[in-house]
């Protein structure tokens, strides 16, 4: 009897203290397995989370690997803190992003800067159907024009590749033709430009250059436009409405549009064939683009100047990091502006013959 008690209990306490032994054999399978999915390898760090934020890898060989961007011995007129370059025009938006103008920056400063850094820039356009017969004007003027002396990769879009003409490219550019299906309606050949550069930016900007630079081809270079005009994200003062006020921007302003902005907000009027930014930015803003564009669609909505509408709205609510003036984007509606000291980027008139296809 008591032997037989004592076996009961003692048999009870093995078994006992045998599961314990496995589930904590478990608890130690399962949590080495956890931190070698989680982390790729058994590290200290995997046992104490905190401290492997600040002590991880990646940001030791980040800092020590960062490229030193040091100008040389330079001549040139010192800044005046009370005298600003240009008083007639904007040059900085109340969020601080600055309005390029003539006058407002020295571009060998920047040029040195942006050399250093190796920056590769992306020109991105889109020749459609008869919108061929743009390109050839666009790229040999590209040439005496946009950013000289840096690496320069132009990616043109276009149905009818057989059109585009070979032209001799300086050292360091290079040209990417890149086929795109033609829709039939114009208003989505324009649109669709968001959706092809979000889908690029992704599988080939990425990995090719740092900056794009998203025009249309209807256009031809006439003076410097150059790496002051870079940034994070940037648009352009569309030439039309650069000095009028909030009530004769033609911003979408049916409300059932994604790109609708009332009347009461509103920064710029910014133009559809100019802007740009690093590749990320880029991406998210022609992808949040298509997707209003997209959404509209479903909606049984087209907003009224297309691309140009949703950029308006985008760049409402993410603001522009620098916007460029009209003189980068200039078309000619009779007039000369005084504030209009160059013409670097020039619309070129299209008859109806190029427009309907
Ligand atoms: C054709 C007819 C009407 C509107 C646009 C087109 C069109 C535009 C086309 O047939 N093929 C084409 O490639 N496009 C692209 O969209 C071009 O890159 C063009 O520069 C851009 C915007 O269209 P644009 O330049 O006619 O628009 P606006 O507002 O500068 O006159
Ligand atoms: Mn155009």
């Amino acid at each position: 009897m008591f032997t037989n008690n004592w076996g009961k209990s003692g048999r009870k306490k093995y078994c006992l203290f045998i599961i314990f032994i496995i589930c904590l054999s478990l608890l130690f399978i399962f949590s080495f397995s956890w931190h070698t999915l989680e982390n790729s390898e058994w590290h200290p760090r995997a046992m104490f989370p905190c401290k492997a934020v600040s002590t991880s890898k990646a940001s030791y060989l980040d800092l020590d690997q960062l490229k030193e961007v040091k100008l040389q011995r330079m001549l040139y007129e010192k800044p005046e803190t009370l005298k600003p370059p240009r008083s007639d025009v904007l040059i900085m938006t109340p969020w601080f992003a600055p309005i390029v103008w003539d006058g407002t920056f020295n571009i060998d400063i920047l040029n040195e800067q942006f050399h250093q850094r190796g920056v590769r820039i992306g020109l991105t356009v889109f020749a459609i159907k008869k919108y061929t017969v743009f390109v050839k004007t666009f790229l040999e003027t590209a040439e005496k024009f946009f950013m000289v002396g840096h690496k320069v990769n132009y990616y043109v879009f276009t149905d009818r590749a057989s059109e585009i003409p070979n032209i001799t490219l300086s050292e360091g550019r290079h040209l990417v033709v890149l086929d795109v299906p033609s829709y039939k309606r114009w208003q989505e050949v324009t649109m669709r430009r968001m959706e092809i550069i979000r889908n690029y930016s992704r599988e080939l900007f990425i990995n090719e250059v740092d900056y794009l630079v998203c025009v249309d081809v209807d256009m031809r270079f006439n003076d410097h436009v150059g790496v002051e005009s870079l940034s994070n994200v940037f648009g352009t003062l569309h030439p039309g409405y650069f000095g009028a006020s909030r009530q004769y921007f033609t911003y979408e302003r049916r409300s059932q549009s994604q790109a609708c902005i009332p009347s009461d907000e509103g920064d710029f009027y910014y133009a559809g064939g100019y802007f740009g930014g690093t590749v990320e930015e880029v991406f998210k803003l022609t992808n949040h683009c298509h997707q209003a564009i997209m959404t509209d669609k479903e909606n049984n909505i087209e907003a009224i100047w297309h691309d140009e509408s949703h950029l308006n709205k985008y760049f409402l609510y993410h603001k522009p990091t620098k916007i460029l003036s009209p003189e980068y984007l200039w078309a000619d509606y009779g007039g000369s502006p005084a504030a209009v000291k160059r013409r670097r980027f020039i619309a070129i008139p299209k008859d109806s013959q190029i427009r309907n296809k």
